[in-house]
């Protein structure tokens, strides 16, 4: 019958094969197979190879280490402007890239292709790194004497990046270690090993000399070997506050600087005050964009108890004409989950939330019509505690989905409270349009991004990233903040 197959607008592409890259060659891996496949279309692979092995950790270790001290004295202009073609090329290629992503991750293709020009935009930001100050120059209180602090690569750098943007992440670990002139062994999450190759390959073709980068997909022992390898100068790692307080642990008993953006409970506030249609359509982008798949997705919603229901009527209006399917398809607000066993992980921690208490304000529709049982879909999903429900999971844990956790609040200083019962500190939304109150949450909430009458997710590349609390370790991302981690200083007095 006509309904019974799935509408494909386009010929299904033949699954790309996957390569590691270690010492400048492209190379399969000799492990067991690796395989990406469509979240939204069970049984289509997007990419197939076969993953690194613990032993190959070493190898791009050395082949590291081999081509770092060239790189170091590589004057970082011409660092930077590998760093330039690669952006170039990235941005021919941004729409083709941005479908693979949509259907590797499942985010839709217009955010996909939205994080593929991010990812560019970061390596042009990196790529001017020569034009900025280098260092520092003090006065000395002795005669013929200046001292200047001057910064140098830590060295081989490991990095560990995780599938919820597969390459806007990377890239904002990877350009600034590069340009810095560290040699990168790069672990990315083999749940999305294709838009790894293509950052990779894309920094391989614009003349990174063989060994600076080098790519390992494969399983999360390979982290492991990597933070416990003697060679390793430096590890930066985004993914939960479980897997990186292990590896920080590691690093730290190795003296190994370590740098972590871990996870995150964001809240948006909106206050009695505010513009309730500009916040609700900027909770449902910060909660329900990507699926909820961002450390920097709003999971709280505190609502000022005056406006709530009128809040609320707001943001379900806007749910009802959010559709949920196949994310390469047009017209299509939110994709799958990354995985089966995530979509599973998601469903079961709502129903586990239910059954502790919290009651279901809104759950969406199914997935489009037409997409095939056993997708990783979740519908985009609220649901309220009280005071006594301040333990449930859905106002604790990070469950990187569609859900919302919404409480209530007598009062601005409550509502601040309220944000800050958690044991994360990412990232917040306010929403109000009183100053005072902006000013006031800029100190009550101990936060590392703070968003005034904007969704609590999104980040530019020239302004520091990362959070307070469970949420951040070690130096922040991205701008100036970069620079912290991926380089040290070495003081010299300097005596004619
Ligand atoms: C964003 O909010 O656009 O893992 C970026 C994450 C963050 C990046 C968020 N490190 O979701």
């Amino acid at each position: 019958a006509a309904h019974d197959a799935a509408p494909v607008a386009a010929p299904v592409p033949a699954p790309v094969p996957l390569r590691l890259l270690i010492g400048g060659e492209w190379v399969a891996g000799d492990g067991g197979p690796l395989t990406s496949a469509n979240p939204a279309r069970p049984g289509q692979v997007v990419a197939e190879g076969t993953q690194a092995v613990p032993a190959d950790v070493d190898r791009a270790m050395r082949a590291a280490r081999a081509a770092s001290r060239e790189w170091a004295r590589t004057p970082i202009h011409e660092r930077g402007a590998v760093l330039a073609r690669a952006a170039g090329e990235l941005e021919a290629r941004a729409g083709a890239l941005g479908l693979e992503l949509a259907r590797e991750e499942g985010k839709t293709v217009p955010e996909g292709t939205g994080e593929v020009l991010r990812a560019a935009q970061i390596l042009r930001y990196c790529s001017g790194e020569g034009d900025r100050t280098a260092g520092e120059h003090f006065a000395s209180p002795r005669r013929g004497e200046r001292i200047l602090v001057t910064r140098k690569p830590l060295g081989v750098v490991g990095i560990v990046t995780p599938f919820n943007f597969p390459i806007a992440i990377p890239a904002w670990k990877l350009a600034p270690a590069l340009v810095h002139g560290n040699a990168v062994v790069w672990k990315p999450a083999s749940a999305v090993p294709l838009l790894a190759m293509r950052l990779a390959e894309s920094l391989d073709s614009a003349g990174l000399p063989a060994g600076v980068l080098n790519l390992l997909i494969g399983p999360g022992v390979l982290g492991t070997e990597l933070v416990r390898h003697p060679g390793l100068d430096g590890l930066s790692f985004t993914g939960s506050t479980g897997v990186g307080r292990t590896l920080a642990g590691e690093a730290a008993s190795r003296g190994v600087p370590f740098q972590g953006e871990m996870g995150g409970k964001n809240a948006a506030i909106v206050l009695a005050d505010a513009d309730l249609d500009l916040a609700a359509e900027q909770v449902l982008f910060g909660a329900f964009r990507s699926t909820g798949q961002k450390c920097t997705a709003t999971s709280r919603l505190i609502l000022a108890a005056d406006i709530a229901d009128p809040f609320l009527a707001r943001l379900t209006t806007r749910l009802d004409a959010w559709r949920t399917g196949d994310p390469t398809e047009a017209g299509v607000h939110m994709g799958p989950l990354v995985t089966d066993a995530a979509a599973q992980s998601v469903r079961d921690a709502v129903a586990a939330a239910e059954s502790d208490g919290a009651r279901v304000l809104y759950r969406g529709q199914a997935p489009a019509e037409g997409t095939a049982e056993g997708a990783a879909f979740v519908p985009p999903t609220i649901l309220e505690v009280d005071a006594e429900g301040a333990d449930n999971l859905v106002w604790r844990e990070e469950l990187f989905g569609p859900v919302l956790a919404v409480r209530r609040a007598a009062s601005a200083e409550e509502a601040f409270a309220l944000a800050e019962d958690s044991e994360f500190g990412l990232s917040a939304a306010l929403f109000t349009r009183d100053i005072a109150t902006a000013l006031d949450a800029v100190d009550s909430l101990d936060v590392g991004i703070l968003h005034v009458n904007s969704e609590s997710a999104g980040a530019d590349p020239h302004v520091p990233f990362g959070g307070a609390k469970k949420s951040g370790y070690g130096p922040k991302e991205q701008g100036g903040a970069s620079k912290e981690f991926f380089t040290h200083t070495t003081t010299v007095y300097l005596r004619g």
